[in-house]
């Protein structure tokens, strides 16, 4: 009897680990993009001359950022952040530690043209901090 309830016990709790998995996180096909938070306090995206991503509305991204620490940074080790105003209940408002970290999001739903921008106090050129996100429909 004691093994039957030990049993139920563990389904449910496989079932209740499996439902608080945000299911992009399982199907882990999202697209990848990548985005360096660079020292000189500037958003680059590799292999772009212009730091400018562009994502479908709605569609599940898997973001890898780089950071590297400029001529400030927060007491707590961030170093830069990846916000979009606005939007920042939505998940798009990233902290970002030296190193590169991955950051599982859906693409806003509204199609447009958003602004990206840093706000963490990075040091020179921290108020031009800011790379183009455009969202098609
Ligand atoms: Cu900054």
């Amino acid at each position: 009897m004691e093994r039957a309830y030990r049993a139920v016990f563990l389904i449910a709790l496989l079932l209740g680990i499996l439902l608080l998995m945000p299911l992009d996180r399982v199907t882990a096909d999202d697209r990848l993009i990548e985005i360096i938070a660079d020292h000189d306090n500037q958003f680059k995206v590799p292999g772009q001359k212009k730091a400018v991503i562009t994502l479908k509305a709605g569609e599940p991204v898997l973001l890898r950022i780089t950071a590297r620490r400029g001529g400030e940074w927060r007491k707590d080790g961030t170093v830069h952040s990846f916000t979009i105003v606005g939007l920042e209940d939505e998940g798009w408002d990233l902290l970002l530690k030296e190193g590169t970290q991955e950051f599982s999001l859906k693409a806003p739903s509204e199609p447009g043209e958003y602004k990206a921008q840093c706000t963490v106090k990075c040091g020179i050129g921290h108020n031009e901090m800011r790379m183009k996100v455009i969202v098609t429909p």
